[in-house]
């Protein structure tokens, strides 16, 4: 169970002002002290993860914050982190205490209503002090779920456990495949796997296992080759493979070796799909082709690697969309869970693939862009549009090939 990926686990924030006790309720529902308590407020700083099996929801990771109402510079700082955990949570626990649903509590309940996401309610201290009889009633009124529990006696935690399964997205609804739901039992698909100096000893990357992994539930079968002995491959087979699906880098080969009329499509696109909307990401594209010199570019990473000297993030893209706009651009990036609120200075917005980020993560960052008007693409939709080769990579995603066309027909400069 603690094998399966953080970034594929249901993530349930816990959220409050600060010193109404969020972590010792995590410790209560973990079963374990992962978080300080104290009666100082302020006490938990940067995000608490904890990973647990919450029976009968499988895997979850428990997220507790620091206090929505920090003060000063550094509280702000730690407020900030605990904005940006909202965004990847897919359902919420709001902590109170006896003061009940105050302004900080109201402005939670509504962001997370926003974004869809799943909202329990917890009166904590509950040996201390019944919750306020009219903020009941106005939950119960507005179908949000709420429990009074005491993590210093263990009253109501039971109920709590009950509350967060029953309030839980629907995870088969939910769930997208990276490419199962793509091919019948019996089909044949040939990955391509470079094994180049960013390859890790000895192992395959996760998009590439997911995919191995998700053919064979599939009842289909996985070829796996090297991008130089693809051609040969192809030639030696006694069928051609229902599909080719090969690491971006290698795309501009693998699409020359493979014969036009066998679908063909990259990992990252996949995974573009798996970990966010696709067809935004295709429409977000076609800006590529409006960059022009001098024009900011956000490139955004999720993980915090050790770059390489020729690191996608910070070399490649960056080269080839120089080579586009024909001339310079200049380049930001975060890393991690950063994100600016404000995308208005950028001309584009380029997401990584998000292996270790949530689907709910990329699409929240996504809507953000789209609502503020900016474009925003990720990587290995980049790098096919940049090779000339996205509209054959997204054959097999119809609407999103469309969307990429229909927006570059959009983007033609005058
Ligand atoms: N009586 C009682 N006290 C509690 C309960 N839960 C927490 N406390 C106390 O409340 C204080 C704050 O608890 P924490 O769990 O650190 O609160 P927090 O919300 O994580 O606080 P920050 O991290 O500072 O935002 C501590 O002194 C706890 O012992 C409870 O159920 N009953
Ligand atoms: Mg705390």
């Amino acid at each position: 169970m603690l094998d399966t990926p953080r970034a594929l686990r249901l993530a349930i924030g816990v959220f409050g002002r600060r010193n109404v006790g969020k972590s010792s309720l995590v410790n209560a529902l973990v079963g374990q002290d992962v978080s300080i308590v104290s009666p100082q407020a302020g006490t938990t700083t940067d995000p608490v993860e904890k990973a647990m099996e919450l029976a009968p929801l499988g895997p979850v990771v428990l997220i507790d914050t620091a206090g929505i109402d920090d003060v000063g510079d550094l509280g702000a700082l730690r407020a900030l982190r605990t904005e940006a955990a909202i965004d990847r949570t897919d359902l919420a626990v709001i902590v109170t205490d006896a003061d009940g649903l105050g302004p900080d509590e109201t402005r939670l309940v509504a962001a997370f209503r926003k974004a869809d996401t799943p909202v329990v309610v917890v009166f904590g201290k509950s040996d201390l002090a019944c919750p306020p009889a009219a903020d009941l009633a106005r939950l119960d009124e507005d179908g949000i779920a709420h429990v009074a529990v005491s993590a210093r006696t263990g009253m109501g935690i039971a109920g709590l456990r009950a509350a967060i399964v029953a309030a839980a997205p629907e995870p088969a609804l939910e769930e997208p495949r990276l490419l199962g739901d793509l091919v019948r039992p019996g089909a044949l698909v040939v990955l391509v796997v470079p094994i180049d100096l960013g390859a890790p000893k000895g192992r395959l990357i996760l998009p590439q296992v997911m995919a191995i992994r998700d053919l064979l539930d599939s009842d289909a079968s996985a070829l796996v080759v090297k991008e130089r002995e693809l051609a040969d491959t192809l030639a030696r087979l006694g069928r051609a493979p229902d599909l080719v699906v090969c690491d971006s880098q290698v795309v501009l080969k693998a699409s020359a070796d493979t014969p036009e009329a066998i679908p063909l499509t990259t990992f990252s696109i996949l995974m573009a799909r798996f970990k966010g909307d696709l067809v935004g990401f295709a429409r977000g594209a076609a800006a590529i082709d409006r960059l022009r010199p001098g024009d900011r570019v956000l490139v955004a990473e999720a993980c915090s690697h050790h770059a390489l000297a020729d690191d996608i993030g910070r070399v490649k893209i960056p080269r080839w969309l120089r080579q586009y706009a024909g001339g310079d651009l200049v380049f930001d990036h975060t890393s991690g869970r950063d994100f600016p609120d404000d995308l208005s200075p950028y001309a584009l917005v380029v997401q990584c693939g998000g292996c270790s980020v949530n689907r709910k993560l990329v699409t929240a960052r996504q809507r953000r862009a789209e609502e503020q008007g900016v474009a925003m693409t990720n990587y290995g939709v980049a790098i096919s549009r940049v090779q000339g080769v996205l509209p054959r990579a997204l054959g097999v995603f119809p609407l999103a090939r469309e969307a990429f066309e229909a927006a570059s027909r959009a983007e033609v400069p005058a």
